[in-house]
């Protein structure tokens, strides 16, 4: 009997040449065989307090014969991967049956019948290896949404009971003897993201690296997850996975899923699935869309060039995966695609970060040391006026929000996490990405759990030694963020342009070459210090900055660099119309050099043309440190400085 590494090298081969074939309905064939209660039971749980009926799950354990048939008759009419009938097979959604002890069994039992009866059916057709994908449904609860309609913050479940329920659940699959993971039915990509995390952090415990498959579920017209994500969105949210393939299934009919479908065909590096339902429910619950009508749509689709895997989902039968496999056959699998390399973040809402896009403004208001109106409100506990921050600052203009809860007097992480679930529940701020932004890991890692889309941690560095940026640069990856990294290492913050290209050169190195970090979502932060302070040794800090953006960027094309550009001008605090000119001067400068995005007050940034010729030679003065009595002459004026003409956003 072939191994499962060779089960695997097969089913990559016929990946390469031709569409490959999943199974159709557990559920719905389940249902047709109309068991009783006692049958659900069966000797095992004859005496369990709650009601079985309806826990399909259960029946690997119970009725194992059934399930084993089901198998079979799949495998009968050509699929090539069946699915385990562990849907709901978490110790989350077992709790309603009072069987969260049973996860480990129900798993496990549920891997073992498709494993043998793809082997029986192997053994059949040799040429046609049979494999099981060991199921990870999207339990009954959603991390991203909130089940009380009065408090859009609260949830029944987090990331961490989630990751634990599916580590849970796949060491079962894994034991039983899947050859993949399929994380499908996917309606929250938190959840989705949860499960990622588990399954990473097992493969690396263990040793073994299954393939793994994603698939989402739209659930309406709207064209979105139940979450709000948009296809492209929720590709990018679980790319950093490196699946065998991305897809939809579930909910619509083949033909409502196509645009969708289309969608992720255009940006999925990696293979393309679609398992739809035999139509939407009718009014009885039943599915009407027959072997014929899906096998033409499919077939349609598989024409196209859109399919690398097919199959059904609730209410197809082995007819409907016999027509299917016979409506694919004749046409080629969709080609691979070659995305190019762009770092691609999203919110509910996909943003592309390439080397030709336009600068990227990130937010910069939400921030409780950035901001004494957003730390009164944090303090205060008034969400709804911190939520106006949040929107204004997207309405502005920013493409990312940086939100930072670093403050004595809070509770940073729980401030993090009530902040951002809120933010979750308003689309008009989601849909950009988060750069979650604290000096401290815990606070970083409570609010990664909290976000659906991809987004960047602010910030990493060297300044505790390479063990711990090693150790934070793998867990964000693992949760599917990007990074920022300022330079700083151990011998404290990199000042000259020397100190700054080393230390990011280092990080560049450790991040691409021993934690396998994509460059493109690396951000170089060089740190933007004040400038015009008094100080001496500060004078050279603008231009070192801007100096050190070229190198690195010419160095390492691929990665972004950003800063903190209202920390230019701490010294002329109170002092708002000048220090907007002096950040729109630098970003001038900077972008030049290759700066990719910057933390800014969007809305509040001059036009460089408008900065009056007088003002902007003596703030350019200071910026490249020109002349000795720069910072003298552009205090000499700073009081007659006068507000901006008009903001970037209206030009
Ligand atoms: N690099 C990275 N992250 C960062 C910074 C950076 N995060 C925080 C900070 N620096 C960037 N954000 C801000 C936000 C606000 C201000 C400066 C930087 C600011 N605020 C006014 C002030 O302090 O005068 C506040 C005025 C008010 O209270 O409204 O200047 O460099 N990676």
């Amino acid at each position: 009997m072939a191994s499962r590494e060779q089960r695997i090298k097969a089913l990559r081969e016929s990946l390469a040449k031709r569409i490959v074939v999943l199974d159709g309905a557990m559920g719905t064939m389940i249902q047709a065989l109309n068991f009783e209660e006692a049958d659900f039971r069966g000797d095992r749980f004859a005496d369990h307090p709650k009601e079985l009926r309806g826990n399909n799950d259960l029946l690997s354990i119970t009725q194992p014969d059934a399930i084993r048939e089901i198998h079979a008759s799949f495998l009968q009419a050509g699929c090539d991967i069946l699915e385990t009938n562990t849907f709901n097979s978490t110790a989350i959604a077992q709790a309603d049956y009072g069987l969260e002890a049973q996860v480990y069994d129900l798993n496990f039992a549920g891997a073992r019948i498709a494993r043998e009866a793809a082997d029986a059916a192997t053994e059949r057709t040799p040429d046609q290896p049979r494999l099981v994908a060991g199921v990870l449904g999207p339990t009954n609860r959603t991390a991203s949404i909130s089940p009380d309609v009065n408090d859009p913050g609260f949830r029944n479940t987090d990331f961490d009971r989630l990751k634990n329920a599916y580590s849970e659940a796949l060491h079962g699959l894994v034991e039983g003897g899947a050859d993949l993971v399929l994380v499908e039915t996917v309606f929250d990509t938190l959840n989705a993201k949860a499960a990622l995390f588990a399954i990473d952090e097992y493969f690396d415990n263990h040793g073994i690296d299954l393939p793994v498959m994603i698939s989402g579920t739209i659930t309406d017209r709207s064209g979105r997850t139940l979450s709000g994500q948009t296809a492209e969105a929720f590709w990018y949210s679980v790319r950093h996975s490196r699946p065998i393939s991305i897809g939809l299934n579930c909910a619509l009919g083949a033909k409502e899923l196509r645009g969708y479908v289309d969608e992720l065909a255009q940006v999925a590096d990696t293979y393309v699935s679609c398992h739809p339902n035999a139509g939407l429910p009718n009014e009885f619950g039943g599915y009407d869309d027959t072997p014929e009508s899906m096998a033409e749509v499919l077939g349609q689709f598989a024409k196209d060039g859109l399919l690398n895997l097919v199959g059904g989902c609730c209410g197809t039968t082995p007819e409907h995966v016999r027509q299917i496999a016979e409506a694919v056959k004749p046409h080629a699998p969709r080609k691979t695609l070659e995305l190019p390399v762009r770092c691609r973040l999203s919110g509910l809402e996909p943003e592309v970060i390439g080397p030709e896009s336009i600068f990227v403004n990130v937010g910069e208001r939400t921030n409780v040391t950035g901001s004494a109106h957003f730390a009164k409100l944090i303090r205060e506990e008034d969400y709804d006026a911190a939520l106006t921050v949040a929107r204004d600052q997207v309405v502005n203009g920013a493409q990312l929000i940086d939100v930072n809860m670093d403050e004595g007097m809070l509770d940073s992480e729980a401030a993090m996490k009530r902040f951002l679930n809120l933010i979750a529940a308003e689309p008009d701020i989601s849909r950009v990405p988060v750069m979650i932004d604290s000096s401290k890991w815990s606070v970083i890692e409570t609010g990664l759990k909290c976000v659906q889309g991809k987004g960047f941690v602010n910030s990493i560095s060297l300044k505790e030694g390479e063990e711990s940026f090693i150790h934070q640069a793998r867990l964000v990856r693992r949760y599917g963020a990007g990074v920022v990294v300022m330079a700083f290492d151990e011998k404290g913050q990199a000042e000259t342009v020397e100190q700054k290209v080393n230390v990011c050169e280092r990080a560049y190195k450790l991040l691409t070459e021993v934690v396998g970090f994509p460059p493109e979502d690396i951000v170089f932060d060089p740190n933007i210090f004040a400038v015009a302070t008094g100080i001496e040794e500060h004078n050279d800090y603008a231009r070192a900055f801007i100096e050190a953006t070229r190198i690195i960027k010419e160095r390492f094309p691929l990665v972004k660099v950003s800063g903190g550009v209202s920390n230019l001008s701490f010294s002329f605090r109170g002092n708002n119309p000048l220090r907007e000119a002096m950040h729109s001067a630098f970003l001038y400068h900077a972008i030049k050099a290759g700066l990719d995005m910057a933390i800014v007050n969007a809305g509040r940034l001059p036009v460089y043309e408008d900065i009056e010729p007088d003002v902007l030679e003596r703030i350019e003065d200071v910026l490249f440190n020109r002349r000795k009595d720069a910072t003298e002459r552009l205090l000499d004026i700073a009081q007659n400085v006068k507000g901006q003409a008009r903001s970037k956003k209206e030009d």
